[in-house]
């Protein structure tokens, strides 16, 4: 274990660094008005910034790590298969919060999540707009700009603050589940907020300024990083109908507590998108 921990630290030092870089590519573009390819629908977008983050990241890793696997959001988007092995495996959404991006609202941010066994071991989400990097490693807590942070102690839907998003589909079904889960939020919880990313939606259960996130039809890419951080924080991440948490399921609800997070999935109307 020490030896993998030691690893650890080293793949997430040479992974830091290039985020680190990539933000720039971000920040440098966040204004003005930006040429975007549509993908499964009208409101699913990629920028050339996007697949340059991506490249950046991919390149850089593999150069340093011969025998890392990825799996990037645009690769596979361009048809690249979406396979998890035991091998470390980056998973990685070059810009979680493309709508974000290219409307210049600044919440858009570098989603890298680094599995070992198929056990997530890394996190980095990193916001370069406003300089919100949320970071953590397996056994070793969840930091904001290098502040330890923790999750709130919310046990109640009642007295919870809830993130959601209304997602990148037109698909009628999702939409119908979408609305009959607001109207129950907003009777029964505090109250609900969108950022625009899952990532950053989940960084603010880790961070302890939201109680719970949930999303049907997100992807490995958005969640891989976020659901460490959660963790680390102090938090949960399950399935939202209550079972143990799968990357691969395009299913992720992430809560301050196991109480909240159980309370929340028997409130919820189900949706199972085809998986990763
Ligand atoms: C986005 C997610 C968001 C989801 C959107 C989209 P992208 O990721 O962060 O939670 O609602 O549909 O998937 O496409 O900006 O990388």
């Amino acid at each position: 274990m020490a030896d993998q921990s030691a690893l650890v630290d080293e793949y997430f030092e040479s992974a830091l660094s290039l985020v680190k870089t990539c933000g720039n590519l971000i920040k440098d573009h966040i204004t003005g008005c930006k040429d975007f390819v549509l993908k499964s629908c009208d409101i699913d977008l990629v920028t050339e910034i996007d697949k340059k983050v991506e490249e950046t990241l991919v390149g850089g890793l593999s150069k340093l790590y011969a025998d890392h696997k990825f799996i990037g959001e645009e690769a596979v988007s361009d048809g690249a298969k979406c396979e998890l092995t035991d091998a470390p495996t980056w998973v990685i959404d070059p810009v979680d919060g493309t709508m974000n991006f290219v409307h210049g609202f600044p919440h858009s941010c570098i989603s890298l999540g680094l599995l070992i066994n198929k056990e997530a071991v890394a996190g980095i989400v990193y916001n370069p707009i406003l300089e919100q990097l949320f970071t953590a490693k397996k056994g070793k807590g969840a930091f904001y700009n290098g502040r330890q942070i923790h999750v709130s102690q919310i046990k109640e839907l009642s007295k919870a603050l809830i993130m959601t998003e209304a997602g990148t589909s037109r698909d009628p079904e999702r939409q119908k589940v979408l609305f009959e889960n607001f109207k129950m939020i907003i009777t029964k919880a505090h109250g609900i907020r969108t950022l625009g990313s899952a990532a950053l939606n989940m960084c603010m259960v880790a961070l302890g300024g939201a109680d719970l996130n949930f999303e049907f039809g997100i992807h490995a890419w958005d969640i891989a990083a976020g659901d460490i951080i959660v963790r680390e924080a102090g938090g949960v991440c399950i399935d939202p109908a209550g079972g143990p948490f799968d990357v691969l399921s395009r299913r992720v609800l992430c809560a301050s507590t196991e109480e909240l997070a159980q309370e929340m999935a028997k409130n919820l109307c189900q949706f199972y998108p085809e998986r990763d």
